[in-house]
Order: C-alpha cells, then structure tokens, then sequence
C-alpha cells in the first residue's frame, strides 16, 4: 500500500498561497461576491437546516469506535420537589444540562488540522502544534471567518436511481458533473459543493448492525484529476450526509481516506460532515432548484479538531 506521500506527490498544493499564517484555506475564496452570489439563488424564502439530532436515546450516526453523545441534566423540577433546588429569589425554576461529545460526533466541521500526513498539517504548519489542542488550523479560526456563499447540491443516489448508494460505492467528479448536468444545474467556481449519497438518512432506518458491519461508506474516490478539479474550481467547503466525506478506503490502493489529505491538508478545502439532506433534495427535485444560499457557524471551540454546526441554507 502507499504512503500518502507516495500518492500525493504530485498532487497541488495551496500551502502559503494565502500567507504564512493562513488557518481558514480554501474559505478565503468566498469573498463578499460568492456570498453575493448566493444571495442571488433565493427565489422562494424556503429554509432548510442539514443538521442531524444530537443526543438521541437511540443513537446518532458516529464514525466507530467514537462514543456516543451523552447528554445530563444538572438539574430539573425533580430537585426543586426534594427541595434541592436554588432558592431563586421570586420563586423561578429551572433546568440545566450538559453534553459530553466527541467534537466530530455530529453534523461538524473538521479543521484544517484535523488531519495530517509527513508530520505537517494544512500550510506547513509542524504536526506537533496539534499537542495538547491544535495550536494553528484549528476549527475556531473557521468558526470566527463562517462560511456563506452559493452551495450547489448534486444528488447522487437519485442520479443513480436509488435510496441510498451502496457500501462502498463510488463516484468521480466527472460523476457529479454529469449528475448535475441532467439536474440542469451549473456548478461553477468556488461553489460550496453539497453532495447527497443517502446514507445518513439510512442510519435513521436501518439496524446498527446492519450500517455499521464492516463499516464502509460509499463516497467520492480519490484521483489525481479528481482532485486538479477540486483546486482548479477553486471549491471552498465539501458538504455530504457521510461520515467521512468519501469512500472509506480507496479501492486501488486501500488508502484510508487519502481525499481529507489531498483536500483538506494539501489544498485547504474545508470538509462538513454528518449533514442530512434528504429534505433539501426533495424540495429541489419538486422545483428544480439546486443552488441556494448556504450558510453555516461552526462552534467557536478553542483549539478544537472540529466543531458541531447546523447549517441553514435558504433558496
Ligand atoms: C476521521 O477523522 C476518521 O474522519 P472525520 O473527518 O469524519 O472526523
């Protein structure tokens, strides 16, 4: 099997294309135009949030091996009828709780430093600055710039016919383009790109067993003319209801997820996760709008490797 360094050496880079001290990437391209440019795709005031649920009592879609959001109250009216409630004055009650979670457990953005090969992470920056909480690339430079501009959605499990895409099945950007030619919709340069497999949705209706048994999700594959197109088209922010963003391993290679390298290490392409788009793509296969406005805040998490968001996109 290759090294990632192997596969990417010849791959492109945008390591100090935005200064030395870069920690947002391929985000610097939505400039005041895109979001402008996004603006201009609300026809009809229709919102849609892409966020999953968090802290179901049946569980939410998690990369495994990652433990479950666990969510506790601190105190409810349970402590106020054991008289262990807070004497407020004037006699007002409350509930309080807390999370425990994996930032990457849910609908989130990963920051550029997420993930690294050859002891450097995006921009160069030393892989040693992630001790102890990501020192440079962290998601809470993402969270402080946010992300709006026009998002396009490819749909390509209805391209293909079907609910969801299988285990494992893949598709090319040559894929996409095709899938977005026949949904009549224009993907055009630094386009946060959404794509639909189905897969997220089938977590909400297929046994645990059955969608985690040998965990493989179907996704984008790595290429180097996948990813030339990805820095030629100069995309900001990849968006899927995956895990992971592409195929798992890459089925030449066996290379676990060599695109959040290519990508988001190398070319500094913000990667969101877990998102549900089954509702937006229906509404788009009704009126035939693909394209919208895409907004999203990440949590400002200090140092974090990436952040839960809910993103909102209105057409
Ligand atoms: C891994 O870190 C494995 O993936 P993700 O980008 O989904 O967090």
């Amino acid at each position: 099997m290759p090294h990632a360094r192997e596969l990417l050496k010849e791959a492109p880079s945008n390591w100090g294309k935005w200064g030395a001290d870069d920690e947002v990437g391929s985000l610097n391209y939505l400039t005041p135009d895109q979001v402008l440019a996004g603006k201009d795709c609300i026809r009809s005031g229709k919102s849609f949030t892409l966020a999953v649920q968090i802290g179901r009592p049946e569980g939410d879609p998690i990369w495994p091996g990652r433990p479950a959001s666990q969510r506790y109250n601190i105190r409810d009216r349970g402590d106020f009828m054991a008289g262990a409630g807070k004497n407020y004055p004037g006699g007002l009650e409350d509930a309080d709780d807390m999370i425990i979670m994996m930032l990457q457990g849910s609908t989130q953005y990963d920051a550029l430093g997420h993930v690294w090969y050859d002891e450097q992470i995006w921009n160069g920056y030393s892989a040693e600055t992630t001790a102890g909480g990501l020192k440079k690339a962290s998601v809470c430079a993402l969270a402080e710039r946010g992300i709006a501009g026009r998002g396009v959605l490819i749909d390509m499990a209805r391209h293909r016919g079907k609910k969801v895409l299988g285990r494992g099945e893949t598709f090319t950007h040559k894929d996409v383009l095709e899938a977005a030619e026949a949904q009549g919709v224009e993907i055009r340069k630094r386009d946060i790109l959404l794509i639909r497999t189905g897969w997220i949705g089938s977590f909400y209706y297929t046994p645990a067993e059955e969608f985690y048994k040998d965990f493989l999700e179907p996704g984008l594959t790595y290429s180097p003319e996948l990813v030339q197109w990805f820095a030629d088209m100069e995309i900001p922010n990849l968006c899927t209801d995956t895990i992971a963003n592409e195929v798992t391993f890459e089925p030449e290679t066996g290379v676990l997820l060599p695109l959040h390298l290519a990508l988001m290490r190398n070319l500094g392409i913000t990667l969101a996760e877990i998102l549900l788009l089954d509702k937006l793509a229906d509404d788009c296969a009704e009126d035939g709008q693909w394209d919208f406005l895409y907004t999203a805040g990440p949590l400002k998490v200090v140092q974090g490797t990436g952040a839960p968001v809910n993103p909102l996109v209105i057409k």
